[in-house]
């Protein structure tokens, strides 16, 4: 049994949907290490929220959205900032712990990690974003070979000096998502609206193949959904909000098919494997961790990046895909089963050499 403190990412309150797949990743986690027998202890900051788990709430103000800033971007670390008081806190308590897993995609934890006693995990959640994190994130892996944690090969590679690391894949509680076999014939969209994740690509091509195009997901960046409204006002797209795993289920497994139009190198893609859990096939721009998640022609279509001519082919084809071969796909590769198993694996092998130290 391993006692495990998880620190979340310090960009906003967990439950609130701005840390986007990084939410549901460590929630599934805890969920399923505590299933397990291990004690997972959250803190993240205040305003945080999850069902039926508590977390350390720690005050102070968020960090900025990495993404946003530019790849020569210097470290900011605000005035009472919430990642370094959760880091302080960490350090008070971190005997108290067999292993420290870090989920902020940040300088500071990673920075911090040989000034702790304990072995941090850092479970990365995006690819290759700025100079500074990046060398940061190659130092932690030549000195602590192994405890940096990824999703896929595909975001692996926007690292090009990474050696050591360990690949997680993702899961998800696939008994969360009921299954739909009669479609309407909608498209939907997921994700945090902003500019990394290519709407207006998803708006365009649904215009184009004359289909309703429903978006799903956090207003993250209110000049860009302005723009988008103004640029696409003749466009037959819904707004319909940001929702918890519940209810986005309920409203996604009927779509025909989702649409994945990333502009940046997605680690993952959480989206994809809860819509195959749906049964929902995904047409997706084949770059970064959606290109090692779909099956071209068996769980949906991958199309040349920032095409939107072949989203919209792509989408006249939709029907010729099985939805039961998607929901089949996500039972057997992306189950918390499966990732809690890539996980303890993970947890297990650190504690070992936490404890030959
Ligand atoms: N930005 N500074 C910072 N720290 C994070 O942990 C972070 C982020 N941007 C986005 C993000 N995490 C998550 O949405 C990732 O899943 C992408």
């Amino acid at each position: 049994m391993l006692k495990l403190l998880f620190l979340s990412t310090p960009v906003g309150p967990l439950g609130s949907g701005v840390g986007g797949g990084v939410e549901l990743t460590l929630f599934n986690l805890a969920k399923e290490m505590n299933r397990r027998g291990h004690q997972v202890k959250i803190v993240a900051p205040q305003y945080s929220s999850l069902p039926n788990i508590t977390c350390q709430e720690i005050p102070g103000v968020w960090q900025d959205m990495v993404q946003n800033s530019t790849r020569d971007a210097p470290i900011i670390l605000l005035q009472n900032s919430v990642l370094a008081n959760m880091w302080n806190f960490a350090k008070e308590v971190e005997n108290d712990y067999d292993l420290i897993v870090n989920f902020a995609f940040d300088w500071l934890p990673l920075y911090l990690t040989p000034f702790f006693k304990r072995t941090i995990a850092h479970l990365i959640s995006m690819g290759s974003t700025t100079n500074a994190i990046d060398s940061m994130i190659h130092q932690v892996a030549k000195s602590f070979p192994y405890t940096i944690g990824i999703h896929t090969q595909e975001q692996a590679k926007t690292f090009p000096f990474l050696e050591n690391f360990y690949i997680l894949g993702n899961g998800i509680d696939i008994s969360l998502y009921e299954f739909c076999d009669n479609p309407s014939n909608d498209f939907s969209w997921i994700g945090r609206i902003s500019p990394e994740k290519g709407l207006e690509d998803a708006i365009l091509a649904a215009k184009d193949a004359n289909v309703k195009l429903k978006v799903f997901g956090k207003i993250q960046d209110i000049e860009y959904w302005k723009n988008i409204q103004a640029d696409y006002s003749n466009a037959d797209f819904q707004y319909e909000g940001f929702f918890s795993t519940e209810k986005l289920q309920e409203k996604i497994r009927t779509s025909k098919a989702i649409l994945v139009t990333p502009k940046w190198v997605e680690a993952f893609g959480n989206v994809i494997i809860e819509s195959l859990a749906c049964g929902v096939p995904v047409i997706a721009y084949k770059r970064g961790g959606p290109a090692a998640l779909v099956k071209h022609g068996e769980t949906g279509f991958l199309v040349t990046p920032d095409s939107v001519n072949e989203l919209v082919y792509a989408i006249n084809n939709i029907g010729e895909i099985n939805r039961e071969r998607c929901r089949h796909q996500a039972e057997i590769n992306y189950s918390l089963q499966v990732l809690g198993d890539r996980f303890e694996k993970w947890m297990l092998m650190l504690n070992k050499i936490n404890k030959s130290k």
